[in-house]
């Protein structure tokens, strides 16, 4: 089981960016860098993170002895355990749903975050949590714990998903993707869903088939089955 080795700091520039440092310089598996804010928070393909006071950002530095071809599996693990921490601080009548790839939804809305980085010999898994403060300016509709009638302080927060990752990742270490597989489509949009997924320049809109194997979504199109392997895809 993962032990978790946790160096807390006010504010920041980006977590990521400090685990990655602690990284290079030696730091061991299951290291965190956890920050009150973050100046430079960041999200995939350049987006930003906005990062006020009152939320969860951490990084962690994981060593995972697996092919590269199977990182990605990580951001499942990651995502199981954001949405069972999340539903273990909501209301019952409130679950979270997960969206392809990584995305936790709470009413419609972006409660988390989840960026997976790699720093030479290791990954730096971030992830931004929503306790408080919803952040103003975001394109599309945002989530907290709180603002959904939970009840959490940050650090209550931190540690009820450190003990939830720590949980999924040591299934996935004992017997593989096949249970994140099973258990992360438990929790997401329904076979037959029609989602819009942007491949390059262009996007295609199609029914949601399957996770394959190996975590690409499957979607049924009107050219036939498309498997995507990474990209942002909506609800349409
Ligand atoms: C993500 O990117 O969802 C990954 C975000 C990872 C953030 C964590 S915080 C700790 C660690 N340190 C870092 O610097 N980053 C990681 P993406 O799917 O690209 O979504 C980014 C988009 O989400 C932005 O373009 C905004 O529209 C929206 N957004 C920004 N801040 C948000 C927030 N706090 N809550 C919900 N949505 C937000």
């Amino acid at each position: 089981m993962i032990t978790f080795d946790v160096r807390h700091y006010d504010r920041i520039g980006s977590t990521n960016d400090e685990a990655m440092r602690l990284a290079r310089e030696g730091a061991a598996h299951g290291t965190i860098v956890h920050a009150d804010e973050q100046t430079a928070g960041r999200g995939r393909l350049s987006r930003r993170w906005l990062s006020p006071p009152g939320n969860l950002y951490l990084s962690i530095v994981l060593r995972p002895d697996v092919p590269e071809a199977r990182v990605v599996e990580i951001g499942f693990v990651a995502t199981l355990a954001v949405a069972d921490a999340v539903n273990a601080l909501l209301p019952r009548r409130l679950r979270a749903t997960l969206k392809w790839p990584n995305d936790v939804l709470v009413s419609g809305g972006k409660i988390a975050g989840i960026l997976l980085e790699r720093s030479d010999d290791a990954l730096i898994l971030g992830i931004g949590l929503n306790v408080l403060h919803a952040p103003t300016g975001v394109s599309y509709q945002v989530s907290t714990i709180v603002g959904c009638g939970g009840l959490a302080t940050v650090d209550g927060a931190r540690e009820r998903l450190l003990s939830e990752f720590a949980n999924w990742l040591g299934t996935w270490e004992k017997e593989g993707f096949a249970p994140i597989r099973t258990a992360w489509l438990a929790r997401a949009h329904p076979i037959g869903s029609t989602i819009r997924a942007r491949l390059g320049e262009r996007f295609v809109t199609g029914t949601f088939a399957a996770l394959d194997d190996d975590g690409a979504l499957l979607l049924d199109t009107a050219e036939g089955r498309t498997r995507i392997v990474a990209g942002d895809v909506q609800m349409a």
